[in-house]
């Protein structure tokens, strides 16, 4: 394609929602209330809501046109067929399960493949997924790069397995301790982060010798595609369809929360390619979900989604855009100075807590300190990524430290303009600069499961 001086989104906006700009005190009052958890804000609390970028895109007007084409048969649905259509063109895998969502997918395939006692490999934990693997009575294990866990390192690749640690962990338990690998694509947790081509056919190839299958979090796989484009060697001139759809059959399933790529407000699905397993996967949807043609959508959610996942793939230029707004934010960011993960990821700019905030310990919850401040200031929602997020470790009790101690700020799809960015950048700039004043944190509330959702704090007398 020829060089262009310059590029911009491949759309237009059709509908807007108006949002409102509080005052410091209504937001000094707003964050009180909620326990200095940005996930306890009301939403019309909030300016700019970068909490997630999950369920939060905006449909276009093909979508919206597609709801109204929902067949909501009980069974059999004109839209289940349609949908399914879509995942095989798209990701490649025969067997298409519907599910509420991504964790209604980690749930089941969880339940189908580990046993008490099995063990798990990831290239690092995520929330959810980590929860349904111990659920199930499975014991996670991370075998992601080193790389990943250092906000500084530049690596092209940081979501890559570690082949070193995935076979000494398959020396020390055996491979018929662990039913799977997780493999997730651009790594959320750690910062929206990539793996490569080369490195997820190595970790596919030594699972095959061992017998261990491979099973995708495809949630962000398009993201993931494009910086294969970007990045890897050998595929500049492919189109991030064909990586995704290359990079899914290095696998032999996946989960999908289709609230991220897939540009749809709710759903997801299991996808795998064994017509037995998916035989089982069914047995327990019905029981969990809903029946194997719905899972736990509607028709019209099933006909937004297959729409949704047509279309994220028609141009490159859709996930250019996309990233594209990430990286300017993440640019003037790193211009002024602000430590962030590097390289800028996929899905939003992750702030270093630890580095920003040096004298809150980590026990004092920085990240979460971080992110309260930061919607103090000009109403910018982001969500804590460290110590909090991480939980307690089931067996000590004790809560699990990260070495990333991060303030996400996620970027929906399609949702906001350049201004947007300008807005939160100073904002960020603002609070960094006065960070001093940041006291550290307390639980006045602590859940037993995933925690960080519904915890509430207050500030550390004496801190800041
Ligand atoms: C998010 F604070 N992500 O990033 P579901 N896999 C991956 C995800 O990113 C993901 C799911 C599976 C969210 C929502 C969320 O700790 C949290 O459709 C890579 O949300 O069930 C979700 O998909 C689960 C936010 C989830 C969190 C868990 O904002």
């Amino acid at each position: 394609m020829a060089q262009r001086r310059s590029w911009a989104e491949p759309y237009k906006i059709k509908v807007v929602e108006p949002i409102v700009m509080t005052t410091r005190g209504d937001r000094d009052r707003a964050i009180e209330e909620a326990g200095y958890n940005t996930f306890l804000l009301r939403s019309d609390d909030v300016f700019i809501d970068l909490l997630t970028d999950s369920g939060t895109s905006a449909m276009s007007d093909r979508q919206w046109g597609a709801l109204m084409q929902g067949d909501e048969a009980y069974a059999g649905s004109r839209s289940y067929y349609r949908l399914e259509d879509a995942v095989r063109d798209v990701y490649g895998y025969e067997e298409f399960i519907p599910t509420h969502q991504g964790r209604g997918a980690e749930h089941i395939l969880s339940q189908i493949l580990i046993e008490e006692g099995d063990v798990v490999p990831g290239n690092m934990y995520f929330t959810t997924t980590r929860f349904h693997q111990e659920y199930a009575g499975g014991r996670f294990v991370d075998v992601i790069i080193e790389e990943a866990h250092d906000p500084a390192s530049p690596h092209p690749f940081k979501g890559n397995v570690d082949l070193a640690k995935l076979s000494a962990l398959i020396e020390e338990v055996g491979a018929e301790r662990i039913p799977y690998i997780s493999v997730e694509t651009n790594v959320n947790m750690a910062g929206g982060q990539p793996l490569s081509m080369a490195n997820l056919k190595e970790t596919y190839e030594l699972c095959r010798k061992h017998g261990i299958l491979l099973m995708l979090d495809a949630t962000r796989a398009l993201e993931n595609a494009w910086f294969i484009q970007q990045r890897e060697e050998g595929y500049q001139e492919k189109s991030v369809k064909a990586i995704l759809h290359e990079i899914c059959s290095h696998s032999d399933g996946a989960t999908v929360s289709s609230k991220k790529d897939n540009l749809v407000n709710i759903g997801g699905f299991l996808a795998l390619r064994d017509p037995k397993l998916a035989g089982r996967a069914r047995d327990l949807l019905v029981a969990f979900e809903g029946l194997h043609t719905y899972g736990g959508m509607s028709g019209r959610d099933m006909e937004a989604l297959a729409a949704g996942i047509y279309e994220m793939v028609a141009v490159d230029d859709h996930v250019r855009a996309r990233i594209g707004q990430v990286q300017y934010l993440g640019e003037i960011l790193m211009k002024e100075g602000i430590p962030i993960v590097q390289p800028i990821g996929g899905h939003g700019i992750f702030l270093d807590a630890k580095a920003i905030l040096p004298d809150i310990p980590q026990a004092q919850f920085p990240a979460q300190a971080l992110a309260a401040a930061l919607y103090v200031d000009a109403g910018v929602r982001g969500m804590e990524r460290g110590v909090v997020s991480a939980g307690r470790d089931p067996t000590t009790g004790d809560h699990r430290y990260p070495k990333l101690e991060l303030v996400r700020l996620a970027i929906p799809r399609r949702v906001y303009t350049q201004a947007h960015m300008d807005v939160t950048a100073e904002s960020v700039v603002a609070v960094t600069e006065k960070s001093d004043a940041i006291p550290g944190l307390e639980f006045t509330y602590e859940p037993d499961e995933l925690r960080f959702f519904r915890s509430r704090f207050r500030p550390v007398v004496g801190s800041g």
